[in-house]
């Protein structure tokens, strides 16, 4: 009689020995339908698909319902939720002590570009190697709904009246103060949403992506320009886009002529297929005119927008960091000598 082998699920592991589970985090509280829950799922993905460990990993946040996400995934990394639009100083102290650990910072549009704005903006000049997400849509959801900085002009709200004011496009402002990686996407197109993810996960400096992330309770109808209609009815899509790591052999299919290649500074590439257009994302000038176009004709442009590849120096660089992270360094290397202490505390000011 032969015995029968009883069927075991098969439970997928990735090349760091981890099953997508272990990237998962705590069960959401956010409400059933919000875009954050669906970029949280792609964070995940992302992270199984590029085999990271998670302890090797870093996730900070502000405040808001998006800044409350990174509980909803990477339970076993670490994490720090800050104060309200403060998350990039954290990150830079967290990330220089420690600057062999991957930085994922998720933030609200109201954390960065209304209370946060200063601290958005230094962190992207200081090159600070961070995955700096945005999930935008346009109030401020924890505290019920009021219009955010990137509200737009005319949205009428219940309970809020009507918004006065022309809205702050995070995008812009990323490429305008010098980011070396700005993308934008759609919580309503998950694809591209983990492509750009792993994409910026490679990036050697900091990495702004402005996702638009319907909030399903205060501002989804359909005419308002953060909601999941408007999104699906008004996006276009500056090219397909795959991520290829670099260990990766695979031969991406696609006719000549008909895609553009990135290369990041670990040798991966970035694959760009050519939808309507061509576009170069490693022009900053056409980048500007782009987003330029792009509000003037009301479209939700998305894709990788603006990418230097190479060369700039990261803030790690910049301070020119030894190769043992700060926290591991030994107090004897930390500590100024005594001698050097005597004089300058001998110095006359
Ligand atoms: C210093 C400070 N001011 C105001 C608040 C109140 N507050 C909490 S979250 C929030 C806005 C969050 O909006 P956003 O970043 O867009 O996140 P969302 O909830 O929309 O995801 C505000 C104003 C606070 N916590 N701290
Ligand atoms: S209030 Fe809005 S932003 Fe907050 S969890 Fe609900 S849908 Fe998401
Ligand atoms: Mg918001």
């Amino acid at each position: 009689m032969s015995a029968q082998t009883p069927s075991i699920p098969i439970r997928q592991v990735n090349m760091a020995g981890l099953t997508k589970n272990d990237y998962r985090g705590a069960v959401s509280t956010l409400c059933q339908g919000c875009g954050h829950n669906s970029i949280a799922s792609q964070i995940i993905s992302a992270c199984y698909d590029l085999d990271i460990i998670p302890e090797d990993l870093v996730k900070f946040s502000g405040i808001g319902c998006s800044s409350k996400s990174p509980t909803y995934f990477l339970n076993r990394s670490f994490g720090f939720n800050g104060l309200h639009g403060r998350m990039p100083s954290i990150a830079t102290g967290a990330l220089f002590g420690d600057y062999t650990l991957r930085g994922i910072g998720v933030s609200g549009d109201g954390d960065t570009a209304s209370i946060g704005m200063g601290q958005f903006k230094h962190v992207i000049r200081r090159n600070l190697s961070l995955v700096y997400i945005i999930e935008n849509n346009g109030v401020y959801g924890l505290t019920k709904g009021q219009f955010s900085a990137t509200a737009e002009q005319g949205l009428t709200l219940k309970g809020q009246g009507t918004n006065p004011y022309m809205p702050v496009d995070i995008a812009w402002e990323a490429l305008v103060g010098n980011a070396t990686f700005v993308a934008r996407s759609f919580a309503g197109d998950p694809k591209q949403v983990k492509e750009l993810i792993k994409a910026a996960l490679s990036h050697n400096g900091i990495a702004v992506l402005d996702i638009i992330s319907p909030c399903v309770t205060f501002n989804n109808q359909d005419t308002a320009v953060h909601s999941y209609a408007w999104g699906k009815e008004h996006e276009v899509a500056l090219h397909e886009l795959s991520f290829v790591p670099p260990a990766d052999e695979i031969m991406v299919d696609y006719d000549e002529g008909q895609a553009t290649e990135v290369t990041m500074h670990d040798g991966s590439k970035v694959v760009l297929k050519k939808l309507e257009r061509d576009y170069d994302p490693t022009d900053r000038a056409s980048a500007m005119r782009l987003l330029e176009e792009a509000n003037a004709k009301q479209w939700l442009l998305t894709g990788l927008i603006y990418v230097v590849p190479c060369c700039q120096p990261s803030m790690y660089e910049v301070y020119n960091l030894p190769k043992t992270p700060l926290n591991r360094l030994t107090p004897d290397r930390l500590r100024p000598p005594q001698e050097m202490l005597d004089k300058v505390n001998s110095w006359m000011f």
